[in-house]
């Protein structure tokens, strides 16, 4: 790490769309982060992953260099490479023979460029996004009822709703602080009120009033009821229907015939009738409703509808784009907003414009100066990679994702991908799951060595910084796609020398959309690039300082009802797979893990996949708390760790997104899941998924602990997890072993006879292994192996490797995996900030009869940071009061 500064630098966090501002200063101890009190989006707050993002910025796992076929390269022959075999793919079976696969990780700038290449350039619109797994169904469905994809609202609105519905979102876990920033305006006023309608009883649901455990799917039935008994007690706005609106009629008329009557709409949801009737009483009671939602709308066959469900609520009561009141849709990832901004999903063009619009087409080919332009929507995400299987497109450059993890059906994509003739990866990280496909890896520079834009969910712009310098030979994504642009030909227009250049021609094609009518227009910023504030668009003239709420006051058209019908999701559970499968993320995980996954401080609060499941569903399949369970679907298979909770809606079962087969060996959430879409957006069914769970039994259950990363070939199931100075792996095995000591010895890399410092307890008969060698004074290796997943505690004893010098008491009870002294056993970290674990807060909240998360935090410290575990500890509470 080369500190280019030695100052404070103002950039934006790289996870989640809430866009939060950071500072980050380099000191000679690394790198330190803080919330930036001044950025509008958190005023100083960060989550326990931006709090956690400086230990984020090793280069151990970097690609520094470009790579073909595995061997390092020159950036000549790189870019010459990948240049040379687009060009030849595209000469001898047409432009829509290679495409594009990027992602709203990339800048705003990056995203320009690669959309320009390809849909000015290489004339096909062959460019698809992780968006279109993200919120493409909001897309579409804003398109449908605005005629352009708008947020109308901001965050401000969440805090003056005096009634906030949550949608399919698991804010609390997903997007923190703004999670707290809900909760605390719900502190000041405590007549406010959340709702949160969600299959689980999430963190998020805990701390709504109300929360509807919907059965998955029938979000539509739920809105349609909505819509009709807002009609039937008389609570429309009819005057703004008649001046704003169209096609009121036709999707009241489908409400009432959809959801005749209560007790239809409860029983088609899966609720109790007064649950419904108490949401319904609420919406219609309450002017100031902001309805906001995320991946439990998008991510579903009905996800548009879903989407105009939502929106034909606000519209027929005229709640949309005024202070307090409005639909908001959340954006996942730091940029998915400026993605859409710059046209990067396969159906769009760019700055908002439309591709089947021949008029919008010829202006932004005029402007571009481009020798073609893009006139039919390229190939979505899920059926790219079908074309790319079926041979249909033969060169793919994927950037900022790695659909081999996070794609529906990761087993085909897998296979359309070693059939690719030509498979270029942009990435920071060197071994992802992606990189074993890549003919050519590029190295582009991480979070704090790029500088660019990106835009949160509430449309508001934010610069992020560089704060270090480029290490190896990593380069920005824009110059990388500029270069290959340039060697294919079209130089003249791709000569950028900054970000900077690209945001300004950026701007000046927004100016267009502008003049168009869109309501994406940046054509009034003045400030220089390097001074840009955090502002929300539109910014023109009518708006110097840019916009926080789109009013709809007339002007830009009618806004428009969609008459939509509940759907079933089109795979129903049956016989052979009974259960349906939900996914989604956890609090302390980002994706892939390739940047959470390296700090020990973000996996000690979940390390390992799960399957999370009612206990009346786990105790009718055999399946046993904290033991393995086996996953199967039409489409794949995988492993992961049985949680019982009664949070789980029953017929349901839930696994996290996040491990890859890099990090963990059959944990892989989307080798389960089917490739279904919605018809409209493309949108994958990443919710629901019919399965099957059962017992899984292997012969042996352990796990090992460790200074240096092993290799575990022999075990059926194995999951890494970073601790303090050592690497932790939980194991299971299918072969009987009975040479355990040969084998621990081996893994600890002891060759000769001597036992010194080996401590070991052998059960041969009962299968029992355990040992631990100690070099000196220092622990530097543990293996405990059983017949079942019944093993001690790891916190404890992998707490042990951060210390220089055993005490006696430590050594005399390491083999039993537990302290002497219940005091010093932490239990599982809860609160990541402060590293407090479950056993103590348990203990201090017993001893202390603590009944509020605030005397813990005064107490403890827990939760007194960035509060993702608030609802946590209020967990704790409630069950320690029980
Ligand atoms: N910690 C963390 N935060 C993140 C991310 C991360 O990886 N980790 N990723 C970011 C990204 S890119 C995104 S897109 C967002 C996603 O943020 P969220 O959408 O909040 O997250 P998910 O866990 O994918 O899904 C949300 C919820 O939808 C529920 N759900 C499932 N089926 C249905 C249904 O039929 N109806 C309803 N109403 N709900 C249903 C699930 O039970 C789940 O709790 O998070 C962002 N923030
Ligand atoms: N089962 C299931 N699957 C899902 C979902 C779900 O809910 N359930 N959610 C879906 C959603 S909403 C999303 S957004 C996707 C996310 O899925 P992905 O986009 O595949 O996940 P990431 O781990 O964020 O991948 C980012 C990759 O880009 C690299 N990277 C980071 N920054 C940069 C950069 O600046 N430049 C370059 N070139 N590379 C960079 C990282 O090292 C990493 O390898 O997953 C989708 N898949
Ligand atoms: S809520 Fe957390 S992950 Fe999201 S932007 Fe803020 S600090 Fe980053
Ligand atoms: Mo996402």
């Amino acid at each position: 790490m080369s500190p280019i500064v030695q100052r404070t630098v103002r950039t934006t966090c790289p996870y989640c769309g809430v866009g939060c501002g950071v500072l980050a200063t380099v000191t000679d101890a690394g790198v330190a982060i803080q919330g930036d009190p001044d950025h509008p989006a958190n005023f100083g707050r960060l989550c326990s992953k931006g709090s956690a993002l400086g230990e984020t910025l090793s280069l151990d796992s970097r690609l520094l260099h470009p790579e073909i076929g595995g061997i390092r390269a020159s950036w000549d022959e790189a870019l010459d490479t990948v240049a040379g075999r687009f060009r030849e793919t595209i000469e001898r079976h047409g432009p829509d023979s290679v495409a594009f696969y990027v992602s709203g990780q990339l800048l705003t700038e990056d995203y320009y460029v690669a959309n320009k290449l390809m849909k000015g350039f290489i004339g096909s619109a062959n460019i698809d996004t992780n968006s279109r797994l993200c919120m493409s169904s909001t897309v579409a469905g804003h398109k449908r009822a605005f005629g352009e994809d708008l947020v109308p609202g901001c965050y401000e609105d969440l805090e003056r709703a005096d009634l906030v519905v949550l949608v399919g979102s698991n804010t609390a876990w997903c997007h923190p602080v703004l999670f707290q920033r809900l909760l605390a305006a719900r502190r000041a006023d405590p007549k406010r009120r959340i709702v949160c309608i969600d299959p689980r009883r999430t963190a998020t649901a805990e701390s709504a009033d109300l929360h509807l455990a919907i059965r998955p799917g029938s979000d539509v039935l739920l809105f349609n009821g909505l819509l009709h008994y807002l009609r039937h007690n008389d609570r429309l706005d009819f005057d703004f229907i008649e001046r704003h609106t169209e096609g009121y009629a036709a999707a009241l008329g489908t409400a009432r015939e959809t959801a005749p009557t209560l007790p239809a709409v409860a029983a088609g949801c899966g609720l109790a009738e007064s649950d419904v009737a108490q949401f319904y009483r609420l919406f219609a009671a309450t002017e100031r409703t902001v309805t906001l939602w995320s991946q439990g709308v998008n991510q579903s066959t009905s996800g548009t509808d879903k989407v105009n469900a939502i929106l034909n609520a606000h519209l027929a009561t005229g709640r949309i784009g005024k202070p307090g009141a409005g639909p908001f849709s959340l954006t996942g990832q730091p940029n998915a907003m400026g993605g859409r901004e710059v046209g990067g999903l396969a159906n769009q063009l760019a700055a908002h414009l439309d591709l089947d619009d021949p008029r919008h087409r010829r202006q932004v080919q005029a402007f571009w100066r481009s020798p073609r332009i893009a006139d039919r929507p390229g190939h979505l995400a899920v059926d790219l990679f079908r074309a790319i299987g079926e041979g249909k497109i033969r060169a793919v450059w994927i950037m900022a994702t790695n659909p081999a993890v996070s794609l529906p059906d990761a087993n085909a994509v897998r296979s359309a991908l070693s059939a690719c003739p030509f498979v270029v990866v942009s990435d920071c990280e060197r071994d992802t799951d992606l990189a074993r496909f890549a003919h050519v890896q590029l190295p582009a520079l991480a979070w704090g060595e790029k500088d660019g834009t990106v835009t949160n969910s509430e449309r508001r712009i934010s610069r992020q910084r560089a704060f270090l310098g480029a290490p190896g030979e990593a380069r920005p994504d824009w110059w990388i796609i500029a270069e290959v642009a340039r060697r294919m030909g079209f130089g003249a227009a791709f000569g950028y020398r900054s970000p900077a250049e690209i945001f300004a021609e950026h701007v000046a094609l927004s100016g267009i959309a502008g003049a168009e009518k869109r309501r994406f227009d940046l054509s009034g910023l003045q400030t220089a690039y390097d001074d840009l504030t955090p502002t929300q668009w539109p910014v023109n003239a009518g708006h110097p300082q840019g916009t926080p709420r789109l009013a709809f006051d007339g002007g830009s058209g009618k806004l428009k009802f969609v008459a939509v019908r509940p759907r079933l999701p089109v795979n129903a559970p049956d016989a052979d797979y009974p259960l349906i499968l939900n996914t989604g993320r956890i609090r302390d995980q980002w994706h892939t893990m390739t940047r959470t996954g390296k700090t020990p401080r973000l996996t000690a609060h979940i390390p390992e996949p799960f399957a999370e499941i009612h206990p009346a569903d786990g105790e009718r399949l055999a399946l046993a708390d904290g033991a393995l369970a086996r996953l199967d679907s039409r489409y794949g298979s995988a492993l992961a760790r049985v949680r019982f909770s009664a949070g789980q809606r029953p017929g349901t079962v839930f696994v996290p997104m996040h491990w890859s087969e890099g990090n963990s060996r059959q944990g892989l959430a989307n080798a389960l899941v089917n490739p279904a879409v919605d018809p409209v957006s493309g949108e994958p069914e990443f919710k629901h998924t019919p399965v099957r769970v059962a017992p899984y039994r292997p012969t042996w259950y352990g796990f090992a602990i460790a200074r240096r990363r092993l290799a575990f070939p022999d075990a059926a199931y194995r999951v890494l997890v970073p601790g303090g100075g050592c690497w932790r792996y939980e194991l299971a095995g299918e072969s009987p072993r009975e040479d355990w000591r040969q084998w621990a010895r081996q893994k600890a890399g002891l060759d000769g006879d001597s036992l010194d410092g080996w401590l070991e307890f052998a059960d041969p008969r009962a299968g029992r292994y355990r040992c631990a060698w100690i070099a000196g004074e220092r622990i530097e290796f543990a293996l405990f192996v059983s017949p079942s997943h019944e093993l001690p505690p790891r916190d404890w004893l992998a707490g042990l490797f951060a210390q220089d010098a055993l005490s006696d008491a430590a050594r005399a009870s390491l083999l039993a995996g537990r302290p002497l002294s219940a005091e010093d056993d932490q239990g599982r970290i809860v609160c990541a900030c402060f590293a407090v674990g479950e056993k103590t807060l348990r203990r201090a909240i017993d001893a202390e009869g603590m009944t509020t998360a605030e005397q813990v935090g005064t107490r403890l410290k827990a939760g007194t940071n960035c509060g993702s575990c608030v609802p946590e500890i209020r967990t704790l509470l409630a069950e320690t009061r029980r």
